[in-house]
């Protein structure tokens, strides 16, 4: 009987509209791309041969004892993400120079044929049961070009690529994200592959179908046009891919960085870049760690922009993560705290009005699938915070709720005292999250018009904050 009534309560909500109904904007995300974007900011590692012979790109000819970790601790990895607010790990289970961080059996340049543990060594385990221990989420990045394979350079190295990836997915997944590199370099017979995509992606497609895929046009989500770690002001998560290749017949980088309008599929940008100027780690870069103030900017720029941040923290040749990287993660994860812990629109000194509605907070948070629309006549509505006291603030948050589509293309949001205006910025596109600064205004009301959609505009989330100055985006 209680079950009964409860199926009728859903049942009641669902007809009732909770959330006010809208028009569909698609091309709409998969469940999987909508819960890959609230990660928001995960690690990346690049580990390998590399390491320990201090270079960026392998020749695939170094000996297998190369590699030799004097204290591998995937749990210290993992300790250092969860405190840093990161969601999970990616590791770079093979670089181009092909040696397997796991014991394959499709290539003979592996942990297993080092001395490391005498063979019996197993980066990819100790790393899976870290994260799985350690409440995180774990993808791998494994490079298709491979400077080492004997048959790199013809048609069998397909197999042996399709092969490993299965290898790695039934031994370590499930895989949050799987991480194609598009170069395509010469391999050991100076020959170049030509890659079988259509393969691969129907093998992931097949073995792990709620593994997000990334390469620079996707399918699931695509490079960001940079290494720097910076999305577009303007962010559409929608992406024209007819006609382009991955790799060196990608769209223009600019494309990359903003995506299309009202391109065909739904394909949101992930920013990746490293702690450090080399993506492995090399001692000399020790003093050249980034700053938690930058890592800042970078989140501002990505996650800010409705993209996701996939910051590069390599592991040293112990096979820890250093105490400088370290250190600027905690230093950022501080800063993030101490700017977003609260909203000044919550705890009761402000309110929101959307023409007559009082928006409730609990619409407004972002969380579950609340959200406000602003209509068809969304150009002559505005959202109007009115403030109990003058409040000083230098940053505002917005969100969209992604499973209806992206629809905002532009909006203004005016900041005023009274009735007089201090300023009004115009901006562009939303998405997941929109995180914009300004330099510091004493205000008593904000309006926030959006001045151009795709469809009706739905707002899931407004928050705002007064942030150290130094943090303001320049
Ligand atoms: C690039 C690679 O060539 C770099 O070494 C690094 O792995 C970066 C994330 O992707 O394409």
């Amino acid at each position: 009987m209680k079950k009964i009534v409860w199926i009728l309560c859903i049942q009641f909500l669902a007809i009732a509209g909770y959330c006010q109904s809208s028009t569909a904007a698609g091309p709409l995300p998969s469940a999987a791309q909508l819960k890959w974007q609230d990660n928001n900011f995960y690690l990346f590692v690049h580990f390998g041969p590399n390491t320990f012979t201090d270079l960026e790109w392998g020749k695939g000819s170094e000996k297998e004892e190369v590699f030799n970790p004097t204290a591998l601790d995937c749990r210290q990895w993992c300790r250092i993400a969860k405190a840093a607010g990161a969601k999970g790990i990616i590791l770079t289970a093979k670089h181009h120079d092909g040696f397997c961080l796991w014991p394959s059996a499709y290539s003979k340049h592996t942990v297993a044929q080092s001395n490391w543990r005498n063979g019996k060594g197993d980066v990819l385990k100790e790393l899976s049961r870290a994260c799985k221990e350690a409440g995180l989420s774990f993808g791998v990045y494994l490079s298709p070009w491979d400077r080492n394979h004997p048959a790199y350079g013809t048609p069998e190295y397909n197999d042996v690529f399709v092969n490993m990836m299965k290898e790695v997915v039934s031994a370590y997944g499930p895989f949050f994200e799987f991480w194609w590199d598009g170069a395509n370099g010469e391999g050991p017979n100076g020959k170049k592959q030509v890659y079988d995509w259509h393969r691969f992606e129907s093998t992931m497609r097949s073995i792990a179908p709620n593994t997000i895929l990334f390469s620079d046009i996707g399918p699931d989500i695509r490079w960001v046009g940079n290494e720097s770690g910076f999305a577009g002001k303007t962010n559409w998560n929608l992406l024209d891919t007819a006609g382009f290749t991955r790799g060196a017949g990608a769209p223009p980088a600019d494309t990359l960085n903003r995506g299309n309008v009202n391109g065909a599929n739904w394909i949101p940008a992930e920013c990746d870049v490293s702690i450090r100027p080399g993506w492995f780690y090399h001692a000399s870069e020790d003093a050249k760690v980034k700053t938690p103030g930058t890592l800042f900017e970078i989140y501002l720029k990505s996650v800010g922009r409705g993209a996701n941040f996939l910051l590069n923290v390599p592991a040293d040749r112990r096979g820890l993560i250093s105490a400088y990287d370290s250190a600027a993660l905690m230093g950022f994860a501080a800063l993030r705290t101490k700017s977003f812990h609260s909203s000044l629109l919550e705890g009761g000194d402000a309110s929101i009005q959307l023409g007559a509605k009082n928006v409730k907070p609990e619409l407004t948070d972002g969380k579950g699938n609340g959200w406000i629309s602003f209509g068809k006549d969304y150009k002559n509505e505005f959202l109007d915070i009115r403030f109990n006291k003058i409040t000083e603030l230098n940053c505002i948050r917005l969100k969209e709720p992604l499973q209806n589509g992206q629809r905002v293309a532009s909006f203004t949001i005016e900041l005023l005292n009274g009735n007089k205006l201090l300023s009004s910025l115009e901006q562009t596109t939303i998405g997941h999250q929109r995180i914009l600064t300004f330099p510091t205004q004493a205000v008593t009301r904000i309006r926030i018009k959006i001045t151009n959609a795709r469809a009706d505009p739905l707002i899931s989330g407004i928050a705002a904050f007064k942030i150290d100055s130094d943090l303001v985006e320049k």
